[in-house]
């Protein structure tokens, strides 16, 4: 039986489930070469001094603690569950979802303090209780493993607590969201003491990490425009520093490019176009080290 070398650098991820293909994308994004057979327990990075080990992702959180892998990938709302002692590194933006409390469309219940006394089935009865406590309602919270959301239609619970993402499974059992307890998305975790111990190895992957994270969030465009109008054209691009300019065949013409934020990038361009820029190339950036 093939043994995980108790000395080599380790990251756990999902084996099978929501998160699984988008860890996996992501760490070959971020460069690394590997198998991921999801027969095996573990894989060797083959140009990265790096072992990538596959597990439940319940018990993400704990091997991490305890220090059987020194690094993870988990949703934050397992963190906000177990609250695990480990250090949180890096949200990555990746499998969005809620945690939320939700009814049948027709119940009585129209905010949190309607709950006193009711009955609430959830997967996540930490979640729960914490927030029934913060918020002083006394109510029972009835713990289940899977399916939540046909608690009420069965009429074991009042209410549910579950992780909600498009929203098309509260639809289709006619639930409708009273409460957002936590918002999530998958979060690179570390072991608190390989934090320290192994920072150098740790720093060399959060610098790729961030490159792929970054790059998700920029797209690179160039434009051509005439000369004239350059000082409107940066005050409208606030890219990362000071725009290239080349001179264009075409006299009193240039083409400019920059880094620009995909957040303001729809706004950014109808300003360009309406500045006088034309020829306006938008391409995907795949690292960006900043
Ligand atoms: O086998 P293993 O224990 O590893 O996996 P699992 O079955 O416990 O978890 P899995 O694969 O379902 O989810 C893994 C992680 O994905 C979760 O811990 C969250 O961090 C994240 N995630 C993101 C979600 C969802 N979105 C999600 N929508 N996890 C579960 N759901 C479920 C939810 O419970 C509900 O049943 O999807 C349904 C609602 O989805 P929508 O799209 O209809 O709203
Ligand atoms: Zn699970």
């Amino acid at each position: 039986m093939k043994k995980l070398n108790s000395n080599n650098f380790k990251l756990v991820i999902q084996k099978k489930g929501r998160l699984a293909d988008d860890s996996v994308e992501f760490l070959r994004s971020a460069g690394f070469i590997f198998e991921a057979y999801t027969r095996s327990l573990f894989t060797k990075v083959r140009n990265f001094p790096l072992e990538i080990v596959f597990a439940r992702d319940d018990d993400i959180p704990d091997y991490v603690q305890s220090g059987v892998v020194d690094l993870g990938i988990v949703g934050q709302n397992l963190l906000n569950e177990y609250r695990s002692k480990v250090k949180k590194l890096l949200n990555l933006q990746f499998c969005y979802c809620a945690l939320c409390l939700c009814v049948p469309k027709e119940s009585a219940v129209q905010s949190i303090n309607d709950l006193k006394g009711k009955t609430i089935a959830t997967s996540y009865p930490q979640s729960t209780g914490y927030f029934l406590k913060a918020n002083k309602i006394s109510a029972t919270i009835r713990k289940i493993s899977g399916s939540v959301e046909i608690s009420p239609a069965l009429g074991t619970a009042d209410a549910i607590v579950d992780l909600v993402s498009t929203g098309s499974t509260l639809a289709s059992n006619d639930l409708r969201i009273v409460s957002k307890l936590y918002s999530s998305e998958a979060v690179l975790i570390c072991n608190s003491k390989a934090v320290t111990q192994k920072s150098k190895k740790i720093d060399e992957l959060l610098l790729r990490f961030k490159g792929v994270l970054s790059a998700k969030n920029y797209k690179y465009i160039t434009m051509n425009a005439p000369i004239k109008i350059l000082p409107k054209l940066k005050k409208a691009i606030p890219g990362l520093k000071s725009p290239t300019v080349a001179p264009l065949a075409r006299e009193g013409w240039i083409s400019v490019g920059s880094v620009i934020k995909e957040d303001i990038f729809w706004e950014t361009i109808e300003k360009l176009k309406r500045y006088g820029a034309s020829e306006i190339l938008v391409s995907p950036i795949e690292k960006l080290i900043i």
